[in-house]
């Protein structure tokens, strides 16, 4: 959006402007012919005991419920891990047997149940510890827990490494011998399922209804912020979860969605990605992640409210360090103009854990390549988190890299790696001539995806309404961008201070207002009666009551 980035690569999935633009965009997300009929969540969602494992885990959790033995939920301090244990902690407060929980610090703790976790739980006088979105690769502690007799029941959603740990039960859909029939679900999800199976031998019947659909928006909020793909179950939790997100009665999301400036009536995937999911992630980033579930938890709404502006504070705090460790990374890549190398790598051991995430994740967004940013541990080592684009499998290309490594992990698009200061500079200069090598020019240049060609009859407020049924939109269905070519603009006006645009095109004899947010770069190009090709997503704004067909844009290409 900005003239001094490459400009992007247009891929336009269909030109045929004789096809229903509807048709097109399910075909190019292979959308079932059935995605726009209204459906019931129970007609989507797949049996708990689909999950492997799920029966032991729940006739456990039993027995300590009869024994009355302590249990101790351990989560995680991102989103997906804050939202799990809230949900765990509501769930026994409904069937009001009361249990703790614990989030790890990340910088203190690291991330996963650890024998310090094991030794708080036991300080606790834990009997059981349930564990929400981690736990999978947890063998060592879990054998730990089992010699101080504490019973583990892992839930999780993350990939099976190596043997399974040694516990009661080990609920995941990514279990090597898991045959549940749609694996990405995240921990909330997991979390949700053992609810739901837990309820149905726990609750009146009444009341388990209730209870699951009260938390609905919960595993939202999780689905979201994990980036997980809006197809199968997820879709469904999503597009439920969203309207009791809306309605919810939870005062600290009642709070959090105040501070946060989201008005009720229009919750989406963007709302919980740009405003609630940050400040959620804040306490964790910025030191301790319970603040978060506390909020969630908080029945008191004067009590809600402070722990809301505390968040929305460290969410702040967090921002302002963000962007100067992106200017302290910006000032250290002198060298990146004329060598032009295919990876980018930064350091700063003044950088925040927490953060450095936040930092390789812009650096590869505003130069289109994989980033890694590091920061220095107690010891010395260089922690890492590294981001990547969709043509290069940044966790695949470091296995080459791991006798380097005192540990690494990750997937597809993000990976975290720690590195021993003596391995470090070698590491880095191999791995940039390894990049440099295997990736191809034509993967940096930033790619657009345009679902449909539109004639101009194509553009009106029916079929706004309909693109707006095919959402909620997010990862795998993201929001269509349509391209209609050879319009005229006309009535330019420059919005804030030249930051965003505001101009009427023509077709014929038909005009459509449209909103370019950051456009204020291109106003020099943008001429009254120029002819342009615009990329744009189909509106529908509710101005004074009466909805209206607004053109967003996204991106220009100007004739004359
Ligand atoms: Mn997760």
């Amino acid at each position: 959006m900005d003239p001094s980035l490459p400009p992007k690569k247009w891929i336009i999935k269909n030109l045929d402007i004789s096809r229903s633009v509807i048709d097109v965009i399910l075909d190019n997300r292979n959308l079932p012919a059935d995605h726009m009929e209204p459906f019931r969540l129970s007609e989507k969602m797949h049996d708990p005991y689909l999950l492997p494992d799920m029966d032991k885990g729940v006739q456990r959790i039993l027995k300590a419920i009869d024994s009355n033995e302590k249990i101790v939920i351990f989560g995680d301090y991102d989103v997906d891990g804050i939202t799990s244990t809230a949900l765990m902690l509501y769930f026994f407060k409904a069937i009001n047997y009361p249990v703790q929980y614990l989030v790890p610090n990340r910088e203190k703790d690291g991330y996963g149940l650890r024998p310090a976790g094991v030794d708080t739980a036991n300080a606790m006088a834990a009997k059981l510890i349930i564990t929400v979105d981690n736990g999978i690769s947890a063998n060592d502690s879990i054998d730990y827990a089992n010699s101080l007799g504490i019973d583990v029941v892992v839930t999780d959603h993350h990939l099976q490494e190596g043997d399974l740990p040694n516990a009661v039960a080990v609920i995941n859909p990514n279990r090597n011998d898991s045959t549940y029939p749609f694996k990405s679900i995240c921990g909330v999800t997991v979390a949700f399922k053992l609810a739901y199976a837990l309820g149905a031998k726990l609750m009146s019947e009444e009341n388990y209804k209730k209870f699951l659909l009260n938390h609905l928006d919960l595993v939202a909020i999780g689905i979201i912020a994990d980036v997980m793909p809006l197809m199968d179950e997820n879709y469904a939790f999503v597009k439920f979860g969203l309207k009791v997100l809306a309605n919810t009665k939870k005062p600290g999301l009642i709070e959090l969605k105040k501070v946060s400036g989201v008005k009720s009536n229009t919750i989406t995937p963007i709302t919980i990605g740009y405003f609630l999911a940050p400040r959620l992630n804040a306490a964790g980033r910025m030191g301790d992640a319970s603040i978060s579930v506390d909020l969630i938890v908080e029945e008191s709404s004067v009590r809600a409210k402070q722990l809301a502006l505390e968040l929305d504070s460290l969410n702040r705090e967090r921002q302002t360090l963000q962007h100067s460790y992106l200017e302290n990374a910006m000032d250290s890549m002198q060298d990146f103009e004329n060598t032009n190398d295919k990876v980018i790598i930064v350091e700063n051991e003044d950088w925040q854990a927490g953060l450095i995430g936040l930092v390789s994740g812009k650096l590869k967004e505003h130069f289109c390549r994989p980033a890694l940013a590091f920061t220095r541990d107690a010891n010395g080592n260089f922690v890492g988190s590294a981001r990547s684009i969709e043509a290069f499998h940044v966790t695949e290309a470091l296995t080459h890299f791991n006798h380097y490594f005192l540990n690494y992990g990750g997937h597809h698009k993000a990976a975290g790696l720690t590195v021993p200061a003596e391995n470090y500079p070698i590491f880095k200069q191999e791995f940039i001539a390894y990049v440099n090598e295997k990736l191809a020019d034509e993967s940096l240049v930033p790619e657009l995806i345009v679902d449909s060609v539109v004639d101009i009859d194509q553009i009106n407020e029916t079929v706004a309404q309909q693109i707006q049924e095919i959402g909620p939109f997010g990862e795998i269905n993201p929001e269509p961008f349509l391209l209609i070519k050879d319009t005229i603009i006309r009535d330019i006006r420059i919005m804030s201070n030249g930051k965003h645009l505001k101009f009427f095109i023509q077709k014929g004899n038909r005009m459509f207002e449209c909103l370019w947010w950051g456009g204020g770069n291109y106003k020099d190009f943008l001429r009254l009666g120029s002819a342009c090709d615009l990329v744009f997503k189909m509106n529908i704004n509710i101005f004074q009551g009466t909805p209206r067909l607004q053109l967003t844009i996204e991106d220009a290409e100007i004739k004359n």
